[in-house]
């Protein structure tokens, strides 16, 4: 159990006022708030131990890399994968696009094929249609079923030899939908495609272990799981970062240099060309010891119960429409609905007036969105520091926005 007025005093900001009522931020799934220990971390990098790394002879740029290389043994150990594995980015975004520029340099080529599927963010989109349009390769998208979940017998039929990337979200930021990635991993591998998971809203709230997840490439942010913005991991199997051509060329990527050519660094320097996001590394490191402290079990508990609260105020309110999977344990920590015939910007508009901050639009989503028939929609999002009287508030100010524009 979390002592949750304890650990809500270690975030600074949600002791604001916003609109003169107390703030109730309900929009972690597009940035979490960040504690005092992940701000004061990043503080005090930049006030005592500041220097580049990998670079300086002198003690201060040993203790910035010796902080900097700890970072990435601690986000390792948070995965169950091996420091070598882990690239540092500056989030999911970059990720998804270094894995799809690399895959096309090493394994996908004219006529090949990738899948991704119609829940995905356009992150997870447009670096794989940039890539079957530069190879000639097919994009394919698995549909989705009524009930928000990857129609399973339509993959299976949309696998075939020539499929070389299956490329999905573990859990959807619209949807919620939590994806069968072992089940879809073991068969994209019976036909030697590689996998890559787009982990941006799972990493933050369920423990996920990179060997029993079964993919082989896995991507998410820094600043959605309680640390900077501007860091990202990708990880992905040694066999492929080997394989891989680097994706950025410049400083600290190489081994030697001439004026015609070049060796590499070995992996993972080898794709952090130039200086890296060091004390952003550094606070990300602070939000994982933060969220290990905790206990990923618990942060995922205390998601899952604030989802089910809300999944039920929504479902009993006639006026409500709501999209995903009803079952909360299906689902990660947010819930994406309309108010019947309101305009989502509306309603966020008179949320916010009540100091309740949610998302409208479309997420970043728009073929999903497209599919369930709708421009746009509006979504509660939930982390470790909501509490079950924030989701009451809400429901309870929703009934008031569909009086005030019904
Ligand atoms: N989704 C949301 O409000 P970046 O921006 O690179 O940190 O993450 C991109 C991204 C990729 N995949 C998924 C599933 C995501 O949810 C996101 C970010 C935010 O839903 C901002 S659009």
């Amino acid at each position: 159990m979390m002592d949750l007025a304890k650990l809500r005093a270690d975030f600074p900001i949600l002791g604001r006022l916003e609109n003169g009522k107390p703030l109730i931020y309900l929009d972690s799934a597009a940035t979490s708030q960040k504690p005092i220990q992940v701000i004061e971390t990043e503080a005090r990098f930049y006030r005592e131990q500041n220097a580049n790394v990998r670079r300086g002879v002198y003690l201060l740029s040993h203790e910035a890399t010796e902080l900097y290389e700890a970072a990435r043994r601690m986000v390792a150990e948070f995965l169950g994968a091996r420091a070598e594995e882990i690239v540092f980015t500056r989030g999911t975004t970059e990720g998804l696009n270094l894995a799809a520029w690399a895959l096309g340099e090493t394994r996908v080529s004219l006529g090949d094929r990738i899948i991704v599927t119609e829940m995905e963010h356009h992150a997870n989109i447009l670096p794989w249609q940039e890539l079957a349009r530069r190879k000639g390769a097919e994009l394919l998208a698995v549909p989705i079923t009524e009930g928000g979940h990857l129609d399973l017998s339509a993959f299976r039929k949309m696998l075939n030899r020539r499929t070389k990337v299956v490329a999905l979200a573990h859990v959807s930021n619209v949807l919620g939908t939590i994806n069968p990635v072992g089940e879809i991993a073991e068969e994209a591998h019976r036909v030697g495609a590689v996998v890559v998971v787009d982990a941006a809203q799972s990493v933050p709230h369920m423990p996920v272990s990179v060997k029993e997840l079964g993919a082989d490439v896995l991507a998410f942010s820094g600043h959605k799981m309680l640390g900077p913005t501007g860091i990202g991991v990708l990880w992905a199997k040694s066999e492929l970062l080997e394989e891989w051509p680097p994706f950025l060329t410049g400083g600290e990527m190489i081994r030697e240099v001439w004026l015609d050519r070049a060796v590499w660094a070995d992996p993972p320097a080898k794709f952090e060309a130039g200086t890296p996001p060091i004390a952003q590394a550094i606070g990300l490191a602070a939000a994982v010891e933060y969220l290990a402290g905790i206990g990923m079990p618990t942060v995922n508990a205390h998601g899952r119960e604030l989802t089910a609260l809300a999944l039920e105020g929504l479902q009993t309110r006639s006026f409500v429409e709501i999209y995903g999977p009803r079952d909360p344990k299906e689902r990660g920590a947010l819930v994406s609905f309309n108010l019947k015939g309101l305009h989502p910007h509306d309603v966020a508009t008179l949320l916010d007036q009540e100091g309740i901050c949610i998302r409208a639009g479309h997420h970043c989503a728009q073929p999903l969105h497209r599919r369930l028939g709708i421009p746009a929609s509006c979504r509660a999002s939930f982390y470790l520091y909501n509490t079950r009287e924030e989701v009451e508030a809400f429901l309870a100010a929703l009934d008031r926005v569909w009086e005030a524009l019904r």
